[in-house]
């Protein structure tokens, strides 16, 4: 035991096929700790699996199977062997600490200033390791470098450039600390919920077979491919809720498909395409990227259900949430559409909001904003 981790073996000690590690967390300031050590296949994050849920994923580099089997208590069965053991137990407790001041100590040997400050704030914000990768080595240099760049610069019509160049990175920077936001939408009793926990690997949504199941939004974190992203299961949206506490849920319904990057717009390939379901299609915001989940396409026993004729190039992917048909699609489709490219490395990044904003300001309109100003503010 070390500080406020308890970590037991269950098993006997000595060499065997597996072992088994109970870790209690119940006096640690927060499971940061756990989480960052532990990848699921699924991407799910221990500390948001449900108690009883299994998750299979890698340890620094083995193979091993994490139990939630308590609100503060975890089973990782791993590799027999008293040097395996060791090792998780020996990086659950010297590692007890929050996250925060893990990565302070990865970073404390900088100078500090308030550009360094101002990033190392997004940088405890970071949910992946991935978008934590980006915004280290914006503080280790990488952002005060470009500012350094622009400053020494002084031909106005580079300077416009390298700008332009930073500032098209602004959406993907904010990405780096909040998910993007993807929304499960479709008629009722489409099959959203089930098609939502099938991506996410776990029963996040209540399923039933009647219409108007999801009243509210249920909302589920999940990373692909190293990114964040937010999934938002819906009420299935319908003109008229047939009563009161369904009206609530349709309307956040509408509302967050107007918040959202992207759109899975589930139909249920056994009605078909319909009205409603083209009504819904031209609903989504032409900034926010869509795709068709053509469900339940295991009932199509004559044959598959006819696709719906687009006019235009909407990507349909065909699936079932019971025998998983298309979910890896989905899984791929999502991060592809979202994060298309990201910049390398040496990339000065926008990071900072109020620094990307000032930046911006003189991009628009540089007669009105002194760029030796906002500099000499952040450097
Ligand atoms: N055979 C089959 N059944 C499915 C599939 N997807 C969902 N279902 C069933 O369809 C019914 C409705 O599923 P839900 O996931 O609750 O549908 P929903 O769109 O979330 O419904 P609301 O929340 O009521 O709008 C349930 O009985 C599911 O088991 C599928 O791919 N194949
Ligand atoms: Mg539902």
């Amino acid at each position: 035991m070390n500080g406020d981790v308890k970590v037991t073996q269950l098993t006997a000690s000595g060499r065997g096929a597996v072992a088994v590690i109970r870790v209690d967390m119940a006096g640690a300031e927060t499971s940061g700790r756990f989480d960052s050590c532990f990848q699921a296949a699924n991407g799910m994050l221990p500390s948001h699996a449900a108690v009883g849920r299994i998750l299979y994923g890698m340890w620094d580099g083995e193979d091993v199977v994490v139990v939630r089997v308590g609100e503060h208590e975890w089973e990782i069965h791993c590799h027999g062997g008293d040097a395996a053991v060791a090792r998780i137990s020996q990086q659950l407790t010297v590692v007890d600490q929050p996250l925060d001041s893990l990565l302070l100590e990865r970073v404390d040997d900088t100078s500090e200033g308030r550009l360094e400050t101002a990033v190392l704030e997004q940088l405890l914000k970071c949910r992946t390791r991935r978008t934590a990768s980006f915004l280290l080595s914006q503080y280790t240099g990488g952002l005060r470098r470009f500012l350094t760049t622009l400053s020494d610069q002084e031909d106005a019509a580079t300077n416009a450039a390298v700008l332009a160049d930073f500032l098209r990175w602004r959406t993907f920077a904010s990405h780096l600390t909040t998910p993007w936001r993807a929304a499960v939408i479709g008629q009722p009793n489409a099959g959203k919920s089930s098609l939502l926990n099938a991506i996410i690997g776990y029963e996040r949504s209540i399923v039933f077979d009647q219409p108007g199941t999801t009243r509210d939004l249920v909302e589920a974190e999940l990373t692909l491919d190293g990114w964040p992203f937010l999934l938002i299961d819906t009420a299935g949206i319908r003109d008229r809720a047939s009563n009161d506490i369904e009206a609530i849920g349709v309307e956040s319904a509408r509302g967050s498909v107007a918040s959202c990057d992207a759109c899975l717009l589930v139909v249920d390939s056994q009605k078909g395409w319909t009205n409603a379901d083209a009504e819904l299609l031209a609903a989504i915001p032409a900034d926010c990227q869509s795709v068709i989940l053509w469900n339940k396409t295991d009932l199509s026993h004559g044959g598959p259900a006819p696709l719906p004729q687009m006019s235009d190039a909407t990507k349909i992917i065909e699936t079932s949430a019971i025998d998983g048909i298309g979910i890896e699609d989905v899984i791929t489709w999502l991060p592809t559409v979202m994060v298309p490219s990201s910049p390398d490395d040496a990339q000065g990044l926008p990071v900072v909001e109020a620094l990307a904003t000032e930046l911006a300001d003189y991009a628009d309109d540089p007669s009105s904003v002194s760029l030796h100003d906002v500099l000499a503010r952040w450097l």
